[in-house]
Protein backbone atom coordinates (compact mmCIF):
# COMPACT_ATOMS: atom_id res chain seq x y z
CA UNK A 1 0.00 0.00 0.00
CA UNK A 2 1.77 3.45 -0.84
CA UNK A 3 2.09 5.55 2.08
CA UNK A 4 -0.06 8.43 0.42
CA UNK A 5 -2.75 6.27 0.15
CA UNK A 6 -2.51 5.02 3.61
CA UNK A 7 -2.61 8.84 5.02
CA UNK A 8 -5.15 9.45 2.90
CA UNK A 9 -7.33 6.24 5.02
CA UNK A 10 -5.10 7.86 7.69
CA UNK A 11 -6.88 10.80 7.48
CA UNK A 12 -10.28 9.84 7.02
CA UNK A 13 -10.22 7.18 9.65
CA UNK A 14 -9.83 9.68 11.91
CA UNK A 15 -12.85 11.01 10.85
CA UNK A 16 -11.58 14.95 10.53
CA UNK A 17 -10.83 15.11 6.96
CA UNK A 18 -11.29 13.14 3.97
CA UNK A 19 -15.21 11.40 4.56
CA UNK A 20 -16.06 9.98 1.41
CA UNK A 21 -19.33 10.98 -0.01
CA UNK A 22 -22.01 8.70 1.87
CA UNK A 23 -22.94 5.80 -0.48
CA UNK A 24 -20.00 6.12 -2.38
CA UNK A 25 -18.86 3.24 -3.94
CA UNK A 26 -15.25 4.37 -4.12
CA UNK A 27 -15.55 5.46 -0.33
CA UNK A 28 -11.92 4.04 1.55
CA UNK A 29 -13.63 1.15 3.48
CA UNK A 30 -12.27 1.84 7.08
CA UNK A 31 -12.77 -0.94 10.15
CA UNK A 32 -13.27 0.57 13.66
CA UNK A 33 -9.84 -1.65 14.15
CA UNK A 34 -8.25 0.74 11.82
CA UNK A 35 -9.63 3.66 13.20
CA UNK A 36 -8.40 3.00 16.89
CA UNK A 37 -4.99 2.25 15.56
CA UNK A 38 -4.69 5.55 13.53
CA UNK A 39 -6.28 7.46 16.32
CA UNK A 40 -3.41 5.93 18.75
CA UNK A 41 -0.86 6.97 15.73
CA UNK A 42 -2.10 10.52 15.94
CA UNK A 43 -1.82 10.72 19.66
CA UNK A 44 1.32 11.83 19.68
CA UNK A 45 1.38 12.29 23.50
CA UNK A 46 -0.25 8.99 24.46
CA UNK A 47 -2.73 10.73 26.55
CA UNK A 48 -6.00 9.25 24.35
CA UNK A 49 -7.35 12.63 23.28
CA UNK A 50 -6.56 14.55 20.35
CA UNK A 51 -5.58 18.12 20.37
CA UNK A 52 -5.65 20.94 17.97
CA UNK A 53 -1.39 20.39 17.63
CA UNK A 54 -1.24 16.93 17.26
CA UNK A 55 -4.63 17.22 14.81
CA UNK A 56 -2.24 20.49 12.85
CA UNK A 57 0.20 17.39 12.95
CA UNK A 58 -1.45 15.03 11.46
CA UNK A 59 -2.74 17.23 9.05
CA UNK A 60 0.56 18.54 7.66
CA UNK A 61 1.66 14.82 7.51
CA UNK A 62 -1.30 13.87 5.46
CA UNK A 63 -0.87 16.44 3.02
CA UNK A 64 2.64 16.56 2.59
CA UNK A 65 1.76 13.03 1.59
CA UNK A 66 -1.23 12.86 -0.31
CA UNK A 67 0.97 15.18 -2.72
CA UNK A 68 2.44 13.44 -5.00
CA UNK A 69 3.65 16.09 -7.51
CA UNK A 70 4.90 17.99 -4.81
CA UNK A 71 3.22 21.32 -6.15
CA UNK A 72 1.60 22.44 -2.84
CA UNK A 73 -1.66 22.09 -3.37
CA UNK A 74 -3.82 19.01 -3.87
CA UNK A 75 -5.75 18.11 -7.45
CA UNK A 76 -8.51 15.48 -7.82
CA UNK A 77 -6.08 13.14 -9.13
CA UNK A 78 -4.14 12.96 -5.37
CA UNK A 79 -7.31 12.41 -3.39
CA UNK A 80 -7.96 9.01 -4.69
CA UNK A 81 -11.29 8.62 -3.43
CA UNK A 82 -12.59 11.43 -2.37
CA UNK A 83 -16.01 12.12 -4.05
CA UNK A 84 -16.77 15.34 -6.16
CA UNK A 85 -19.01 16.68 -3.51
CA UNK A 86 -16.72 16.22 -0.51
CA UNK A 87 -13.66 17.56 -2.58
CA UNK A 88 -15.88 20.95 -3.71
CA UNK A 89 -16.88 21.72 -0.06
CA UNK A 90 -13.53 21.47 0.88
CA UNK A 91 -12.40 24.09 -1.88
CA UNK A 92 -13.43 26.82 -0.47
CA UNK A 93 -12.08 29.35 -2.97
CA UNK A 94 -13.17 26.65 -5.98
CA UNK A 95 -9.94 27.13 -7.75
CA UNK A 96 -10.31 22.98 -8.36
CA UNK A 97 -7.24 22.26 -6.29
CA UNK A 98 -7.23 21.84 -2.23
CA UNK A 99 -4.09 24.24 -0.03
CA UNK A 100 -3.28 23.37 3.25
CA UNK A 101 -5.32 26.33 4.47
CA UNK A 102 -8.40 24.66 3.12
CA UNK A 103 -7.37 21.37 4.79
CA UNK A 104 -6.20 22.87 7.71
CA UNK A 105 -9.47 24.44 8.06
CA UNK A 106 -11.76 21.52 7.33
CA UNK A 107 -9.76 19.88 9.48
CA UNK A 108 -10.78 22.13 12.26
CA UNK A 109 -14.29 22.41 11.61
CA UNK A 110 -14.71 18.78 11.81
CA UNK A 111 -12.51 18.74 15.08
CA UNK A 112 -15.07 21.27 16.19
CA UNK A 113 -17.94 18.88 15.65
CA UNK A 114 -16.61 15.68 16.89
CA UNK A 115 -15.73 17.97 19.87
CA UNK A 116 -19.06 16.86 21.78
CA UNK A 117 -18.29 18.22 25.31
CA UNK A 118 -16.62 21.13 23.79
CA UNK A 119 -13.01 20.32 26.04
CA UNK A 120 -10.52 21.42 23.01
CA UNK A 121 -9.82 17.74 22.66
CA UNK A 122 -11.18 14.31 21.20
CA UNK A 123 -11.56 11.02 22.57
CA UNK A 124 -11.40 8.03 20.69
CA UNK A 125 -14.94 7.77 21.33
CA UNK A 126 -15.66 10.68 20.33
CA UNK A 127 -13.84 10.30 17.13
CA UNK A 128 -15.85 7.16 16.27
CA UNK A 129 -19.27 8.51 17.05
CA UNK A 130 -18.60 11.09 14.59
CA UNK A 131 -17.49 9.12 12.18
CA UNK A 132 -20.24 6.54 12.66
CA UNK A 133 -22.71 9.61 12.05
CA UNK A 134 -20.70 10.71 9.20
CA UNK A 135 -21.42 7.59 7.27
CA1 LIG B 1 -2.93 13.58 22.82
CA1 LIG C 1 -0.11 18.29 -5.92
CA1 LIG D 1 -8.88 25.74 -3.34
Amino acid sequence: MPTGRLLATAACAIGLAFAPAPGSAEGVIVTEQLERALFRAADLDGDGFLDEAELAADVIAAFVALDADGDGVLGPDELVGVGEEAFARIDINGDGVISLDEVRLHKLNAFAAADRYLTGRVSMAEMLFHSRRER
